[in-house]
């Protein structure tokens, strides 16, 4: 599939199974996931028609590992960034001491304020590392800021952290008190 074809699909799949079934006349189960084929129908009348293999190869070369399959390779889901409402039966984890988030300045004062905040996806998103936070935050027009977040310390003050299984930590909210000082790391 070459990339433009895949990165339009990508991105129909991220709406229907992240923020609007509807989208792809599909509907999701309490743990997001919903049947290949129904995706594949819902795909083909968008005018974007996959083979079930293509869709495969899509979900296993994805940059960010977007999407999962189930076991027997009938059901799909997005594996984090959903707004509709979503148990991804995740288990608690413990963050490692210092997590990041990638961001730009026009945000900071707000943060500052009110500390990092899920908006409208079910989790505020947090990377491992600057290089990956840096990423999240130039998808955004503005001067990038990469906070750093005292993931340690929210954990030991009783903080829920999930590691989704594409990598990215997620948590409900980061209180401004665990940002530390981030007025140098522009
Ligand atoms: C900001 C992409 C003002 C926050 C990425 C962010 C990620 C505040 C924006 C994933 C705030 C929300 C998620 C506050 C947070 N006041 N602004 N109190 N608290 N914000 O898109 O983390 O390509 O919902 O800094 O790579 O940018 O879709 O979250 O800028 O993994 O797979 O509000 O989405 O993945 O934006 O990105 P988002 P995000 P995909």
């Amino acid at each position: 599939m070459d990339r433009t074809r895949s990165i339009r699909i990508s991105k129909l799949l991220s709406l229907g199974l992240r923020h609007d079934p509807s989208a792809l006349g599909i509907t999701t189960d309490a743990g997001g996931w919903t049947e290949v084929c129904a995706v594949l129908r819902g795909l083909a009348e968008r005018n974007a028609a996959v083979t079930r293999e293509e869709l495969e190869e899509l979900v296993a070369a994805s940059d960010k590992q977007r999407f999962a399959l189930s076991e027997d390779g009938e059901r799909i889901r997005a594996n984090q960034g959903h707004s509709i409402e979503v148990d991804l039966g995740l288990p608690r984890h413990e963050p490692p001491a210092v997590l990041f988030h990638g961001t730009v300045d026009r945000f900071l004062e707000s943060i500052r304020r009110e500390g990092l905040l899920r908006g409208a996806r079910t989790h505020v998103h947090l990377s491992v590392d600057e290089a990956t936070a840096m990423i999240v935050a130039r998808r955004r027009a503005g001067v990038t800021l990469i906070l750093r977040v005292r993931a340690g310390a929210m954990h030991a003050d009783g903080h829920a952290f999930f590691l989704s299984r594409n990598g990215v930590w997620l948590t409900e909210t980061v209180p401004p008190a665990y940002l530390e000082d981030f007025e140098l790391l522009t």
